[in-house]
């Protein structure tokens, strides 16, 4: 058997389902490289001292909250339903979605208020259990593992407490959501018992991820302008520090280099263009390192 106990650091992910792909995608983009098959328990990092360990979502945080592994990538769903003593460290930018009360269409229940004595079916009873304390309601919670959304037409319950990400689950089954409990998304978590040592390792991981996270959110801009404008353009762009400023052979004009955030893209182009930037070369950013 492979010791994985090397001097590597242990990050667990999910095996086999809606986080796979996308933390995949992400290590890569991190640039670790590494073989994954899909019967594989682990994959060791050719580029990296790192072993990725492949879990159920579920068990991710207990293997970090041991020390089993020192990291994990988890939907911040289960560490809120959880409870487990570990540190999260990013917010990674997929897996969303929200922890919703929902009812049948056709119920007469239209606020959490009116659940007393009622049946909530749901996979997060801890998370229930403590929302209906905070809200001061006795209803009675039926736990059930998956097809949460399918109970009430089952008798089974009144209303559900589910993860919803498009809706589309709910309204295929005659549902509708009252409240957001909470939101949520994928997020990497760190054991709290990581050597110094290790903790090392972990920090250049995690510049790495950070650092395509920042790309994914900004656009490298480059673009022409007449001279005269510059000072109109760096009040539009004010760029991370300062734009980078160099001249045309076209006396008078200038070229500009910069970045700008991916929220305030479209608007920005616009009043570039309004005052007078022309050739407008739009490129994507791979790696900010900040
Ligand atoms: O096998 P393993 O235990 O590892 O996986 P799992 O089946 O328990 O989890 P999986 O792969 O379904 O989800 C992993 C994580 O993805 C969750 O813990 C969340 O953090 C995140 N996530 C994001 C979601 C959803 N979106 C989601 N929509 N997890 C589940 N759902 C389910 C929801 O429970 C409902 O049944 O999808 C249905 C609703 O989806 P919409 O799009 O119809 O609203
Ligand atoms: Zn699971």
């Amino acid at each position: 058997m492979k010791n994985l106990n090397n001097g590597s650091i242990k990050l667990a992910i999910q095996k086999n389902g809606r986080l796979t792909e996308s933390t995949l995608g992400l290590l890569k983009s991190a640039g670790l490289e590494f073989e994954n098959y899909k019967k594989q328990l682990f994959s060791s990092c050719w580029n990296f001292p790192l072993n990725i360990v492949y879990l159920r979502d579920d068990d991710i945080p207990d293997y970090v909250a041991s020390g089993a592994v020192d990291l994990g990538i988890v939907g911040e769903n289960i560490i809120i339903e959880q409870r487990n003593d570990v540190t999260m460290q990013l917010k990674l930018g997929f897996g969303y979605c929200s922890l919703c009360l929902a009812v049948p269409k056709e119920s007469p229940i239209t606020s959490s208020s009116e659940l007393n004595n009622k049946k909530i079916a749901t996979s997060y009873p801890q998370s229930t259990k403590r929302y209906l304390n905070e809200k001061g309601i006795e209803g009675e919670i039926v736990k059930i593992n998956g097809s949460v959304e399918i109970a009430p037409s089952l008798a089974m319950a009144d209303a559900v407490i589910d993860l919803v990400s498009s809706g589309s689950t709910l309204a295929l089954n005659d549902l509708r959501v009252i409240e957001k409990i909470f939101d949520s998304q994928a997020v990497l978590i760190k054991s709290n018992t990581v050597s110094k040592v290790k903790n090392n390792i972990v920090k250049k991981l995690l510049i790495r991820i950070s650092g395509v996270l920042a790309a994914q959110n900004y656009k490298y801009v480059m673009m022409n302008a007449p001279e005269s404008i510059l000072k109109t353009i760096q009040k539009i762009v004010p760029g991370l520090k300062s734009p980078t400023v160099s001249s045309l052979s076209t006396k008078g004009w200038i070229s500009i280099q910069t970045v700008i955030k991916e929220d305030v893209f479209w608007e920005t182009i616009e009043k570039l263009k309004e005052v007078g930037a022309t050739g407008i070369l739009v490129l994507p950013v791979e790696k900010l390192i900040l």
